[in-house]
């Protein structure tokens, strides 16, 4: 993982394509190209402009054989992706090509890089921190546009640079308070109060890079979204309203859906699991029963809950429960059918069992308020946060656990700091705190974190 040998990989996707890249990094870059490289005008290829296309052909040495027509792309050290010398062999993307050219720069002085070997060398180079690096797998594994903005910015640096103004906050308290210990008679110790509001600077940055943190991971990793109600009331009809398909029986017999059905969805490019479930109800048999609770169990881990309720029916006694029931949950309130002449269920009225909730208005038969609804589910699951803003925000677990972390030490270091107890504690505390920041942008990673990161990346990445 650490060596600085020289490697070489297929780059892009197998299968046939118009253009292919094998890469190559390292110090015996340029010396395997003057071998293998026939410029179009007899330039050898370590004499070639850096940064610039170059046609010529890949020949094999020992019989003069062209192995491809290709665009060679060189890199000097420190001025490429991976900070070494390096070149991208653009050729012919078939399986033939590719693959003799990365024979021959193998049998020249490379070695097949590793998974994720290229950046990691960016990383160890100094080129991109770790939470940039591993943005690279985020950008090319999105599935949605609000997912590829967020990996993209992260890849900027975005995330980083937030990461590094809370350590920028802790150190110079650290410096500060090491030297007053180390050299009571010489520095002065400043004020607590003032120590104090330093480190609630990087405690503030810190807590509000984890606020964001549900809306990056929602993004990432999609949502559960629960649709429960009474029998009757439209859930599967509003199920295939968001689906744009018939995907869950609908019929006026209470009681039709009688377990979960689970269906994929984009929704504000949110990725969504539409959950329907069996109407919430004193079951009248073993089966509803299981359907029943099963819904309940649904509604407990929900992302977010649509509290579906039919506006054409005074609310009763099983409203009452479903409504209850998504308390404490994320929930949306849905005021089913109506398209029906006679409404007898107000906003108002749902308020005081479910406080709080969004009420949207709907007709699942007629998919009309759909688009409204959306927006809301959109809005109730992110908390106001996406990528519409220019917010960075954290979408992996790993940065997640690392702030709350921090964010735990720096929490601790302002208790031991208003309640007097000797400063040397308070350091332990922010020490922590700036490893905890360190494992996001890679400076306090362990080998076998960083091990288990580019391991996750595919080869010639
Ligand atoms: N008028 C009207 N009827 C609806 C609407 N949504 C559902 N229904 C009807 O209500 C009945 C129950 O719908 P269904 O989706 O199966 O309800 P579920 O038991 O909650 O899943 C069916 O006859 C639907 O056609 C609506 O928006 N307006
Ligand atoms: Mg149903």
């Amino acid at each position: 993982m650490f060596a600085n040998d020289t490697i070489a990989a297929i780059a892009t996707a197998r299968g046939e394509a118009a253009i292919g890249i094998v890469r190559v990094s390292g110090p015996a870059t340029l010396a395997l190209l003057d071998r293998l490289f026939h410029h179009a005008g007899g330039v050898p290829a370590s004499r070639l402009a850096a940064r610039t296309a170059h046609l010529g052909e890949i020949r094999e040495p020992a019989s003069g054989r062209p192995v491809d027509q290709v665009v060679l792309i060189l890199y000097r050290a420190p001025r490429s992706y991976t900070g070494e010398d390096a070149a991208e062999i653009c050729g012919h993307g078939g399986a033939m090509p590719l693959g003799r050219i990365l024979s021959l720069a193998l049998a020249h002085g490379a070695r097949p890089a590793r998974p994720g070997e290229f950046t990691c060398r960016a990383f160890l180079n100094g080129k991109l921190d770790l939470a940039q690096a591993e943005a690279v797998v985020d950008v090319v594994q999105a599935r949605t546009e609000p997912a590829l903005t967020l990996a993209v910015r992260q890849l900027e640096g975005r995330l980083s640079a937030l990461v590094r103004r809370a350590r920028d906050a802790v150190l110079p308290v650290v410096a500060h308070v090491e030297a007053t210990i180390d050299f009571p008679e010489d520095v002065p110790e400043l004020p607590r109060p003032e120590l104090d509001r330093r480190i609630a600077a990087a405690a503030a940055t810190v807590e509000s890079l984890l606020a964001g943190a549900r809306a990056g991971r929602i993004y990432r990793e999609g949502a559960r979204v629960v649709i429960a109600g009474r029998p009757n009331v439209g859930k599967s009809s509003l199920l295939n309203a968001l689906l744009r398909e018939d995907r869950a029986i609908v019929t006026d017999i209470p009681g039709t859906t009688r377990d979960v059905i689970e269906e994929s969805a984009t929704i504000r490019g949110i990725p969504i699991r539409t959950i329907d479930t069996a109407g919430i109800r004193p079951a009248r048999d073993p089966i509803e029963a299981i359907g029943v609770e099963r819904a309940l169990a649904q509604i407990a881990d929900a992302d977010l809950v649509l509290a579906v309720l039919d506006a054409s029916q005074p609310l009763g006694a099983d409203d009452r429960t479903v409504l209850v029931r998504a308390r404490g949950r994320p929930a949306v309130v849905i005021l089913n059918k109506r398209d029906l002449p006679e409404l007898r269920v107000a906003p108002a009225d749902v308020a005081g069992d479910l406080p709080g909730a969004p009420v949207v208005a709907i007709s699942a038969l007629q998919g009309t308020g759909i688009a409204e609804l959306e927006e809301e589910v959109a809005a109730t699951l992110l908390g106001g946060r996406g990528p519409a803003g220019d917010d960075a925000l954290v979408t992996s677990a790993r940065h997640q656990a690392a702030l709350e972390a921090a964010a735990a030490s720096l929490r601790e270091a302002r208790a031991t700091l208003t309640a007097g107890i000797p400063l040397d504690l308070v350091v332990t505390d922010l020490r922590g705190a700036l490893a905890a920041l360190g494992q996001i942008t890679g400076e306090s990673a362990s080998d076998a974190v960083l091990a288990d990161i580019f391991g996750r990346f595919c080869i010639g990445k």
